[in-house]
């Protein structure tokens, strides 16, 4: 028999779940933190050490920047971005609305679409939903993202509305297309709509309405962790993880600190991807179970102790604090390497520790304690 696409296995009592998600390319356990792979490349981080050490279930593609290069035919003739980044567990690509907005130089929006010059050679380029999603059905991604328009905050009522009513309206488009257009390479393609409305509890909830009846397979929200306070976007995902069909997947969209994650799982969140382990590390900036460790810190220059004594990647036994440090003074890119595995690994053990306590059935209480730890500057 099939597997449903997502399955709940055990809920504490709260809101948090541990799951499964089913795709055509390997099943997720959930909650779950996927690694940001923007270009095909998840920055310095090898796929087998991604696979083998990491343990990542799914990673992240961009249509936006997958678009401008390879470019599409190339993605085509590779036959998709799995076989042409050599990743054979599930993808997730992202539609490019969010990163039009906060990447390109210059851009117009109207009902159709947007209209933007690339960040890399300046060149127009324009996008829309339909586009979005036939660039989506050329990456292969076994789940792929509504185009919508992610408002910067802050932002007035009136223009957030406005956003979100486009957004709803693009929404339908994309489902069109996608009703009209089939898969081309033999796996199943998952799509998810992206629930938008800023801090505005009314306008989230008619969002978090509007989405949950298209019925799709999972759903997204979008439009957090934009520069609102922390306690905004728990406030805001509260109310819209209360409306979200209970038994479909939600992702959050480009969150966050390792203690965000965990107040996210808290509120009911499933899947959650950050550029921040990646960008942190290659900034020398660790995450690990006693707080947040600053490698360039003269303090490391002659602590030859493990670099993470309770770290589950190779890196972490196999080099010293004095040694990583020492490559960061050095501008070696092998301390970039070597900070961003610790790091990817360590948000991979999170979640699967998170999920660990959610099936034992003490996560709320396992969270608070853990909470102020993480956030300690060692
Ligand atoms: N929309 C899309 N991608 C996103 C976001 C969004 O609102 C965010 C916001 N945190 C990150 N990535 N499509």
């Amino acid at each position: 028999m099939k597997s449903p696409f997502f399955e709940i296995n055990k809920s504490t009592t709260g809101k948090a779940r541990a799951g499964t998600i089913t795709t055509d390319h390997g099943t997720i356990e959930t909650p779950i933190f996927m690694p940001v792979g923007t270009v095909a490349s998840v920055k310095t981080v090898h796929q087998r050490e991604l696979k083998d050490d990491i343990k990542a279930q799914i990673i992240l593609g961009n249509t936006y920047h997958l678009n401008l290069r390879p470019k599409m035919d190339i993605m085509q003739q590779a036959g998709g971005l799995h076989k042409f980044m050599n990743w054979d567990l599930p993808i997730l690509t992202d539609s490019g609305g969010y990163q039009v907005f906060s990447l390109s130089k210059s851009r117009k929006l109207n009902e159709k679409g947007v209209k933007f010059k690339s960040h890399i050679d300046g060149s127009t380029h324009f996008i829309s939903p339909e586009i979005s999603m036939d660039i989506q059905r050329k990456i292969g991604a076994d789940i792929f993202m509504a185009f919508d328009e992610c408002v910067a905050y802050p932002a007035e009522y009136n223009q957030v509305k406005k956003s979100m009513d486009l957004t709803h309206r693009w929404l339908k488009r994309c489902i069109k297309w996608n009703a009209e257009n089939p898969e081309l390479y033999g796996h199943k393609q998952a799509f998810f709509p992206i629930v938008q409305g800023s801090c505005y509890a009314d306008l989230r909830i008619k969002s978090a309405e509007f989405i949950s009846e298209q019925n799709a397979v999972g759903n997204a929200i979008g439009g957090l962790s934009v520069g609102e306070p922390e306690e905004e976007m728990y406030r805001i995902t509260d109310i819209v993880t209360d409306i979200l069909p209970v038994e479909k997947p939600r992702y959050l969209m480009g969150v966050g600190t390792p203690w965000n994650i965990l107040e996210s799982i808290g509120l009911g969140i499933d899947m959650m991807d950050c550029v921040m382990p990646t960008r942190n590390a290659r900034n020398a900036m660790l995450f690990t179970w006693q707080g947040v460790m600053n490698m360039k810190n003269k303090k490391w220059e002659s602590d030859f102790s493990p670099l993470d004594e309770f770290g589950t990647s190779y890196v972490d036994s196999d080099y010293s604090k004095a040694y990583v440090r020492h490559l960061f003074v050095a501008k070696e890119y092998l301390g970039k390497q070597i900070a961003s595995i610790h790091n990817l690994a360590f948000y991979l053990d999170l979640v699967r520790v998170a999920r660990q306590h959610i099936v034992a059935g003490d996560f709320y209480e396992w969270k608070q304690s853990i909470d102020p730890i993480l956030r300690q500057r060692l």
